[in-house]
């Protein structure tokens, strides 16, 4: 990417908090991508819990895939994506995690808005980005087939004045759904408003989520790399905490095997799993 089209993607996320990067995965890569999540799909998708019908979930989330084939090793480095995320970020940002997310055709897939770092406990509208997404469209993303909808500009206000959850959310004011083929990136940042559509097609509508984070979210040491698991297992329990094996609110912090989960949640587990494994 040329130093005058880094500038103007980086002014598109500083206005509007995100930019579309067309033709940005070459074809061959975005079929293998295809083809690769349908698979790990059929081969890990979780058996229906008791009660539970097919039709009761919306769309699949495959997580863990840079374990799972080394085809994936190649989304989160794009080479046009990661100098945006860094002119938005600053230097040494993080991977936060890399999903499939697999819309199901013909079904009310329609996801709140909301903004990535909805977990994040510090006033709206930050007073620096803390992450970006980079939204792999790997089928087509339209009105037919639930391509997803963004708010502009909706990652400097303070909030949106409807419920994050109501059905107002779609009547907003400004709501766009661009249209994306199949090899498009939607980068956004992390504050900014979205979710995806009911997809009306009749095909699934694939995309791959990967999310960065800034680079100072983070402890000074790297506990994880410094202490052996099988040491950290004999620890106090609460140091173990502290050291990073403890999920925050449950949900970052998470261990992720390459597998298929209905709704949103995908295969995660949380890190104190892996010291009950050291000590067996
Ligand atoms: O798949 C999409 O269109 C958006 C997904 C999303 O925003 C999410 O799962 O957080």
């Amino acid at each position: 990417m040329n130093p005058s089209e880094l500038e103007s993607r980086l002014h598109d996320m500083e206005v509007d908090g995100f930019t579309i990067l067309h033709d940005a995965i070459d074809e061959d890569f975005r079929l293998g991508i295809l083809n690769g999540i349908r698979e790990i799909e059929e081969q890990t998708l979780q058996e229906l819990k008791p009660g539970e019908a097919e039709e009761d979930s919306s769309f699949y989330r495959t997580a863990g895939i840079l374990e799972a084939d080394p085809l994936y090793w190649d989304i989160p480095i794009h080479p046009d994506v990661l100098p945006i995320v860094e002119g938005v970020l600053g230097p040494d940002f993080l991977l936060s995690q890399v999903s499939g997310i697999d819309l199901k055709p013909n079904t009310r897939n329609i996801q709140p808005l909301h903004p990535d770092d909805a977990l994040i406990p510090l006033e709206r509208p930050h007073p620096i980005p803390i992450g970006c997404t980079a939204l792999w469209c790997i089928t087509d993303f339209c009105h037919e087939t639930g391509g997803t909808r963004v708010l502009p500009g909706s990652h400097k206000i303070e909030n949106i004045d409807v419920p994050w959850d109501s059905d107002a959310t779609n009547d907003l004011p400004g709501l766009v759904q661009p249209e994306v083929k199949g090899g498009g990136i939607i980068v956004f940042d992390h504050a900014l408003f979205h979710g995806a559509a009911d997809n009306h097609s009749d095909e699934w509508r694939l995309g791959v989520q990967c999310s960065y984070h800034a680079g100072w979210i983070r402890p000074y040491n790297n506990h994880f790399l410094s202490i052996p698991r099988e040491h950290v297992a004999r620890y106090p329990e609460r140091l173990a905490d502290l050291l990073g094996y403890k999920t925050y609110r449950g949900a970052i912090g998470t261990i992720t095997v390459p597998g298929t989960n209905r709704y949103a949640t995908s295969a995660f587990r949380p890190p104190r799993d892996v010291l009950d494994e050291s000590i067996r």
